[in-house]
């Protein structure tokens, strides 16, 4: 497996195949106007050298975990600039989960659009303007929500602090409130992000996982951040809520890898319940060939029904905590015993019973569910830390879905 790197930046790739034909049509040095804009390279001043192929060893030799900017964040960091802070977007997030629950899977997938691609700057929330084009348009994006949540909770910040807290601080701890209210444990966070100047619609067309990757792929992913095979287990435990359209899986129940039968390896009961969720059609026997270049979702669940613009088919839904199967203390838990059943719902899913590594880590958090959470709170901790931009770097939008002028 190859990868393209730069000196310091991870900037890795899921898919060969994704690989080669992006640069096949694109060439390399679309990467260099890219790279020109990311978060190390203003930190340094430098744009990297990104034009070569680096060893899958070299790679992770190059992974920095960037802890001179995470150590910048403080507890508290509001205190006296906007002491209410925290309280408000507690308040907010309450009130709004009460007639939308579906905002924590949402808060999750648009945490994870923001944080995996280039880090928690608030990149995703931006909207396309003359100069450039927006992360909500790549289409991993597809159908990402809660952006209203987030930008009515900066309305009121605004109001009360004016240019203060960060849409990047708004997203990572709306996201943990909500999460605690879906059942989730709750953490504390440091604050102090800013928000960025740019969006990174290309990265994030080629690098948010998909719901069609196999394990080393994910695993690759995840890596190229910073994080272990046992953080990638436990952050996919956020798939215990959610929803998930057919469209991601139905070649699993009706043409997997194109034999015309369904994956072997999925529960032969589970395939049934599934099927009559979602028939048969024919594009549903097709996948795209590469998912991720395409036009797949990202890896992460999503809320409610939405026409993800695929197609016109009348596509059904999955929820995948199964009517919060076991109560709200169940998340997380629910969905490592499910993979045991190997009642794993995308295909990506089912693949962490894939190597004995991964599998050991489903086990555990089947079983354990005070381990989980312990480990889901120092995974999100750190999803919400990584390559965060802070001090002089960045700044603080007034208007989340615009770079301030
Ligand atoms: C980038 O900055 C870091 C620390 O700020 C420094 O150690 C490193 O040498 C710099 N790299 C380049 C290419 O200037
Ligand atoms: C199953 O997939 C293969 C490969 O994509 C395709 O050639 C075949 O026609 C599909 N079968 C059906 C019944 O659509
Ligand atoms: C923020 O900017 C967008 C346009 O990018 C606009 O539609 C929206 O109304 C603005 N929000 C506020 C509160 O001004
Ligand atoms: C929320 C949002 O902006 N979604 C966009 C995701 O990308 C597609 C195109 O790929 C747009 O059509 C959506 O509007």
């Amino acid at each position: 497996m190859k990868f393209v790197g730069a000196n310091k930046i991870t900037f890795v790739t899921c898919f060969v195949l994704a690989l080669s034909i992006y640069v096949a049509l694109h060439g390399f040095n679309l990467h260099g106007v890219i790279l020109s804009f990311t978060q190390d390279s203003l930190r340094n001043g430098s744009v990297s050298d990104q034009s070569d192929f680096v060893s899958k060893d070299q790679l992770y030799l190059a992974i920095d975990d960037d802890d001179e900017d995470v150590s910048r964040l403080r507890y508290d960091y509001y205190g006296v600039s906007c002491p209410f802070a925290e309280k408000i977007i507690g308040n907010a997030v309450n009130e709004i989960y009460k007639a939308r629950p579906g905002i924590a899977p949402s808060l999750i997938r648009l945490l994870f659009h923001d944080c995996f691609i280039e880090g928690c700057d608030a990149s995703v929330l931006l909207d396309a303007d003359e100069s450039q084009s927006s992360e909500k348009e790549a289409p991993p994006n597809l159908s990402l929500k809660a952006l209203d949540v987030i930008a009515s909770i900066k309305s009121e910040l605004e109001r009360t602090c004016p240019g203060v807290v960060s849409c990047a601080d708004i997203l990572v701890m709306s996201t943990r409130e909500a999460l605690a209210l879906a059942g989730g444990p709750s953490y504390t966070l440091k604050t102090g992000r800013k928000d960025s100047l740019f969006t990174f619609k290309d990265i994030a067309e080629r690098e948010l996982p998909s719901p069609r990757s196999t394990l080393s792929q994910i695993l690759a992913s995840f890596a190229s951040r910073g994080f272990s095979a046992q953080e990638t287990v436990t952050l996919l435990g956020a798939h215990s809520i959610g929803i998930t359209h057919c469209t991601f899986f139905k070649d699993r129940l009706y043409n997997f890898s194109g034999t015309d039968n369904p994956d072997p390896e999925l529960n032969p009961g589970f395939l049934q319940e599934l099927k009559t969720k979602c028939p048969f059609s024919a594009s549903a026997s097709s996948p795209s060939p590469c998912p991720d270049t395409g036009f797949a979702p990202s890896l992460s669940a999503s809320d409610y029904h939405s026409n993800y613009g695929l197609s016109s088919e009348n596509d059904g839904v999955i929820d995948l905590s199964f009517n919060n199967e076991g109560g709200p203390l169940n998340f997380g838990s629910r969905y490592y015993r499910r993979l045991l059943q190997n009642k794993g719902v995308m295909y990506a899913d089912q693949q962490l019973m894939a190597s004995e590594e991964t599998a050991t880590w489903v086990r555990a958090y089947s079983s354990d569910p005070l381990l989980f959470r312990r480990d889901f709170i120092k995974a999100m901790v750190k999803l919400s830390s990584y390559h965060v931009l802070t001090g002089p770097l960045g700044q603080v939008r007034t208007n989340c879905s615009k770079v301030l002028a």
